[in-house]
Order: structure tokens, then sequence, then C-alpha cells
């Protein structure tokens, strides 16, 4: 089964450029830019991958990004991630940045734009993977913060295809940031949302109908709303879930609690995904592994999910057919 999954042509929809930095890079860049790790090794920062929640996650997650710092950093990063995501046969990747993450500390828009973008590039050129850019605010700071970074992100707009939301959940509904995604929207982005990872099914709900989400990041409790699942089955709203990161952040205890099979008989369009991958344990693959093992799906359900990949990604039908 691992060789197949393998061998399946995927496209990954749910990753943080921010949540690919290996320990190793991680040290490399801190030398480089002579910053400090709040680790002394590569191991015991790989033993500080234990968490109780999406904020323990996070805590951690904004820390260690902070070594990347230059175009040639971001670019490093990207690219890095491309490698490995190509080595796995992953054809298209639709991929989260968080800006203000980086602008929060002086580095420049332009900086983590041209960075990424050169490698997006590269990726396409030199191992034949395609890619977009979706531009994520963090839903802990402002809406007014949200606002200020779409206005800065302008002069870049030709780089990314869309907007999302995420970090925090709890305590920071998608109503908060009606007015940021409304502009967005004016503006031609496509728009997706985290939502019901740790938040409540009307998270969900508001994302929809207030964001005007086109897909949900994770999305998974909506299992606890029967009639939010007959609309998100009849609509066929993509939900890009990510099997390895819900137990790693204790979504669900065990992989074989977690309820991927149930959404996909319940007919929801579900993707699977790797969301910030050294952290949770796994790329693309391992997480079609883990659930195959968990749930003893048939070569078919795997096919199906590699299929969604697809549909549910913003590729015209001519790249959609070119790619698979
Ligand atoms: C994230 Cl797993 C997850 N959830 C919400 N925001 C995030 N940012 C990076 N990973
Ligand atoms: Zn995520």
């Amino acid at each position: 089964m691992d060789e197949f999954i393998a061998r399946l042509p995927k496209a990954e929809l749910h990753l943080h450029i921010e949540g690919t930095l290996e320990p190793e890079l991680a040290f490399q860049l801190a030398d480089k830019n002579r910053m400090k790790l709040p680790f002394t090794s590569v191991e015991e920062m790989r033993a500080a991958f234990n968490f109780s929640d999406l904020q323990s996650f996070l805590d951690l997650y904004y820390a260690s990004v902070s070594v990347v710092c230059s175009e040639e950093d971001f670019y490093e990063l990207t690219l890095t991630y491309l490698k490995k995501a190509a080595s796995q046969n992953v054809k298209h990747a639709e991929i989260f940045f968080d800006p203000q993450t980086h602008t929060a500390r002086d580095i420049p828009m332009g900086t983590i734009v041209h960075g990424i973008s050169a490698a997006l590039k590269d990726g396409q050129s030199q191992l034949g993977i395609s890619s977009k850019l979706i531009l994520s605010f963090l839903r802990h700071l402002s809406a007014e913060s949200a606002m200020e970074t779409l206005e800065q992100a302008a002069p870049f707009r030709d780089h990314f295809i869309g907007v999302g939301l995420d970090s925090s959940e709890l305590g920071h509904p998608p109503s908060q940031f009606v007015k940021v995604f409304d502009a967005a929207r004016q503006q031609g982005y496509h728009v997706v949302c985290h939502a019901g990872e740790e938040g409540p099914p009307e998270y969900i709900t508001e994302a929809l109908d207030l964001l005007h989400a086109e897909r949900i990041d994770h999305g998974v409790r909506c299992m606890e709303d029967p009639e939010l699942v007959k609309r998100l089955a009849a609509e066929q709203i993509p939900l890009t879930v990510c099997p390895l990161s819900n137990v790693r952040l204790r979504v669900f205890k065990t992989m074989k609690e977690h309820t991927l099979k149930q959404m996909m008989d319940a007919g929801l369009l579900v993707t699977v995904n790797s969301d910030d991958p050294p952290y949770f344990g796994g790329y693309v693959n391992e997480n079609f592994a883990a659930i195959q093992d968990a749930f003893d799906l048939s070569q078919n359900d795997l096919i199906k999910l590699a299929r969604n990949s697809f549909e549910a990604s913003f590729l015209t039908d001519k790249e959609k057919q070119t790619l698979i």
C-alpha cells in the first residue's frame, strides 16, 4: 500500500510554508543569521514537538520561523519543501504564507513574497511541480492588521491567488474578518478559511456565509452538526483535512478516532494534507499511510482522495488535465 500511495499523483491544498521548517534547516539558518533558537540541538528541538493543543504548537511554530530572515532564506525554505513534495509525487501545491509573522519583525512584504515566489518558479521549471500561493491572515491579530496586510500585499498581487485565515481559532470567529475578506473578494482573490479545527461548527457556517469561503481548512468538527454535514455534502464544499495534525494537536486522541472515514461516507469532498509536516510527523504520503492503516482504506478510497485533491484545487480544468 505504501508503494501505491507513493505512486498516486496528488495535490496538496493545506500546507503552511512556515510550518515546513525542518530542525536541521532551522539550525543552519540560525547559525547563518547569528540568531538563537530556544533549543541547543536538532534532537532537542524535535523532542519538543509534543503538543497539548493548537496554541502550544503555534507558540513553537512562531518562535522557530524567526530564523528565516532574508529573501534567500524564504527561497531555501520553499524549495526544500517543493523537493520533498515532488519526491512524494505531489503534482500541485497550494501553499499558505503568513506575512504578519514576518512583517511584525520588520521583514518587508517584498522580501517574503519574492523569496517564496522565486522558489515556486524554480519548482515548476526544475522539479515539474505546479504551485499557487495563498496569503493567510493571523486571526489572533486584529481585523485592522489583516486589512493593512492586504494593502501591503497589493503591489505583489500577481504572486498569490487567494486569502485564508489561520492561527488560534477559539475566540477568533470568521465574523470578525468580514471587511477584509469582502475587500479581497472584490479584488478577485479566492477565499479559504481555517474553521472547525478546534472551533465549533458555527465557525464553519460563518466562514461560508460571511466570508464566502470556497474551501474549508480542517472542518472536521462539522461532524457535530448533521445539518451542516448535509449542506457541505450538497454544495460539495472541499474540506482540507490534515489527519496527523489533528492527532498531534489532540483534536482526536488517536487516528482510529479520527472522523475522516465517516466524512467520506457522508459524501463530503475530503482531501488529505500535511499542514506543518515536520511538526506533526509526516508529509502527505505519511498522512495517507496513517489513514489507510487506521481505517483499512482500499486502493479505490485512496484514488478517490487523490482525485478529490485535484478537484478541490484552484486549477482550471485544462490545468488539471495536464497534471493527472
Ligand atoms: C496551523 Cl494546524 C494550524 N491551525 C491553525 N493555524 C495554523 N497555522 C499553521 N498551522
Ligand atoms: Zn493549517
